[in-house]
């Protein structure tokens, strides 16, 4: 037998022992999740791939050094996945380096250690025991001194794989790197190995960013903020929900061109049309998220700062320092809350959301899901509501609580017996399913109200409502076209089509439309406002949105941007009310006749890029650990 291995070079070897190691700690001892067979197939690659990756090298090394490294990298290799797994058993999470090094995650681990160690785990490290056997006892049999061609073979290999792998990942979820959804699916598509990697660089150029930063930015952003996006003038509104327990739904992929729209002569969201007609509704109302999408809404919502334009900040900037609005009612009596059904990881939510102070999140682990009430990525918004009602009633009072609805998430799919309205007929299945995810969550939003009604405190209540993000992109824009009856999608509509509802109910106010414009940047101050909440020390880039001075223009995060008159976006200035484009040079249009760029969208587009740039600054800088939000001054302190 031993006659065949000695054939094989050992760092093949121990790539396939450690391969097929990593493999049985992903698939048995992780509960990862795999949702089709592409995933199988990339979380069976992955651990070979890495393996053999670090074990090649070992090629490239003088004699006497090959076999001590192969037997150190398959112990701290195994160590590494080891201590992973023991965290797991504790948090269901897996490591990054700020939880190592200041953690009290680390900490709380340390007390109940013992119970999280087996002796079984011995066997974990089985292939390390091989490799330390075969490479002391066999030296002179695996110690090679390779050719040139043998180690470009070998190297070639390890980058072939790792591409091969690379490949496969971005086909099952795109831009996975850039975007970072969970850190389980950074293990689930390029292994644990990699994504410590991953890890090690992304925290590097944040903490190198912060390193140089020092106070002196704030003074003057903060002057801008004062000039441009603070209105502390009082309306009729102010305090007018004051002390009232604060509902927050985030509509999942919400926009507003389904709201007060039909679909074979049929309303698309009937209840919400309904609430509109007794609540604030503003109807120009833009999310401003990227690629964070829902984390990136709820960042606007709880800090009023931009989210980055690339990346998800809830993962990049989760350790930052914020002003957040739990904090800010939390500092005014209020307990807050999150309630989402998916995992607590998922957009890195658990860390973040202890760093915005919030109280509770009731994850996944809080919900009875089964096969039955879930659908696409979890529990349908129907149960999640129902049994929600039961945590929201234990709460303390006043409370804050977000919930973040799911079932109209792409791809939009729905058991038949959910669906009360007939899919749209167009070459876009993601559009056709759209209407009917949608209308499920408004029935679901129907039968939260009835409940919140029954329970009997309802007038007690603030009921917010906020789409998210977009849910039909711009590569279905035929379909769009088709159902809003126009010939096609211009850049000017696709601006348009980023509106998302939002929604203020107060239970006994009649409330009304209103047109102006506005976005999630806002939702902040107009929250504050409503209830009474005096933020004038907060430092955010929106304005209450029921406030008369509201700067002139909303910033969406690519840099394309709406104001009063205009929209712009990709190079090109439209009038905001005929959808017109205005020329720059002589050719003059027939609505904005003689106007050019340089007089119409320019001088704003210099604002908003001077705004988004301010933002940036403080999250890559981050700079409110210089700030003392209690008495609004510059701290003299460097942490
Ligand atoms: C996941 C949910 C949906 O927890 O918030 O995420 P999205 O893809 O919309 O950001
Ligand atoms: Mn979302």
């Amino acid at each position: 037998m031993f006659h065949k291995i000695n054939k094989i070079p050992l760092y093949v070897i121990a790539s396939l022992l450690f391969g097929i190691k990593t493999y049985i700690v992903y698939r048995f001892l992780f509960n990862i999740e795999l949702d089709n067979v592409m995933q199988e197939i990339i979380l069976f690659i992955n651990p070979f791939v890495s393996a053999f990756l670090v074990f090649a090298i070992s090629v490239w090394l003088k004699q006497e050094r090959q076999m001590k490294f192969i037997r150190y990298a398959s112990l701290l290799g195994s160590l590494i996945l080891y201590f992973n797994l023991v965290f797991y058993r504790n948090f269901s999470d897996f490591l990054t380096i700020p939880v190592l090094f200041q953690g009290s995650n680390a900490a709380d681990l340390g007390s109940s250690i013992l119970a999280l160690i087996h002796v079984w785990d011995l066997l974990l490290f089985l292939d390390v025991m091989i490799i330390w056997y075969l490479s002391k006892k066999y030296t002179s049999t695996f110690t090679v001194s390779y050719k040139k061609r043998k180690k470009a073979l070998a190297f070639s290999l390890s980058i072939a794989f790792l591409l091969g792998n690379y490949i496969l990942a971005e086909i099952e979820r795109p831009q996975l790197l850039q975007r970072t959804f969970d850190r389980e699916y950074l293990v689930k598509n390029i292994g644990i190995f990699n994504y410590h990697i991953y890890d090690v660089v992304q925290q590097s150029k944040s903490k190198a960013q912060r390193v140089f930063a020092d106070g002196n930015e704030l003074t003057e952003i903060k002057q801008y903020m004062q000039e441009n996006t603070t209105d502390q003038s009082e309306t009729d509104l102010a305090g007018i929900a004051k002390d009232k327990n604060l509902i927050f739904i985030s509509l999942e992929s919400l926009q507003s061109f389904v709201i007060n729209n039909t679909l074979h002569g049929e309303e698309v969201t009937p209840f919400l049309n309904d609430i509109i007609d007794e609540s604030y509704y503003f109807n120009n109302f833009y999310h401003q998220t990227e690629q964070g999408k829902t984390s990136d809404s709820e960042f606007l919502v709880e800090t009023g700062l931009y989210p980055l334009p690339s990346g998800a900040v809830f993962f990049t900037h989760g350790q930052n320092e914020y002003n957040s609005t739990s904090e800010l009612l939390k500092n005014n009596g209020y307990s807050s809350s999150v309630f989402h059904a998916n995992n607590k990881s998922f957009w890195n939510r658990d860390v973040m959301y202890d760093n915005l102070g919030i109280d509770q999140f009731y994850d996944v682990d809080a919900y009875e899901v089964t096969d039955e009430n879930s659908i696409g990525w979890g529990l349908k918004d129907k149960p999640f509501f129902e049994q929600s009602i039961k945590y929201l009633q234990s709460l303390p009072e006043p409370y804050y609580s977000r919930f973040i609805t799911l079932t109209n998430h792409y791809p939009f799919d729905l058991a038949e017996e959910d669906a009360t309205i007939d899919k749209f007929d167009s070459n876009s299945k993601t559009l056709n399913q759209y209407f009917q995810t949608a209308r499920y969550m408004d029935e679901s939003i129907k039968d939260f109200f009835d409940q919140l009604k029954e329970s009997g405190e309802y007038e007690d209540f603030i009921i917010v409502m906020m789409g998210d993000h977009y849910g039909i992109s711009d590569f279905h824009d035929k379909a769009m076209a088709q159902y809003l009856e126009k010939d096609k999608i211009t850049p000017y509509d696709h601006i348009q089509l980023q509106r998302v509802p939002f929604i203020v109910h107060i239970p006994g106010e009649e409330g009304k439309t209103i047109s102006k414009i506005g976005g999630q940047i806002d939702v902040k101050p107009t929250l504050m406002h409503v209830l009474g909440v005096d933020d004038s020390n907060d430092l955010s880039f929106g304005t209450n949105l029921f406030g008369e001075n509201r700067k002139e223009f909303v910033a969406l995060r690519d840099g394309s941007f709406i104001s009063n008159d205009y929209i712009y976006t990709k190079d090109q200035c439209f009038n905001r009310e005929t959808g017109e484009l205005i020329v720059s040079d002589d050719e003059s249009s027939t609505e904005d006749e003689g106007k050019s760029v340089e007089s119409t969208c320019a001088p704003i587009q210099e604002q908003v890029q001077e705004e988004l740039t301010y933002s940036d600054q403080i999250i890559y800088g981050d700079l409110f650990r210089f700030h003392d939000f209690q008495n609004g001054n510059l701290e003299n302190k460097q942490k």
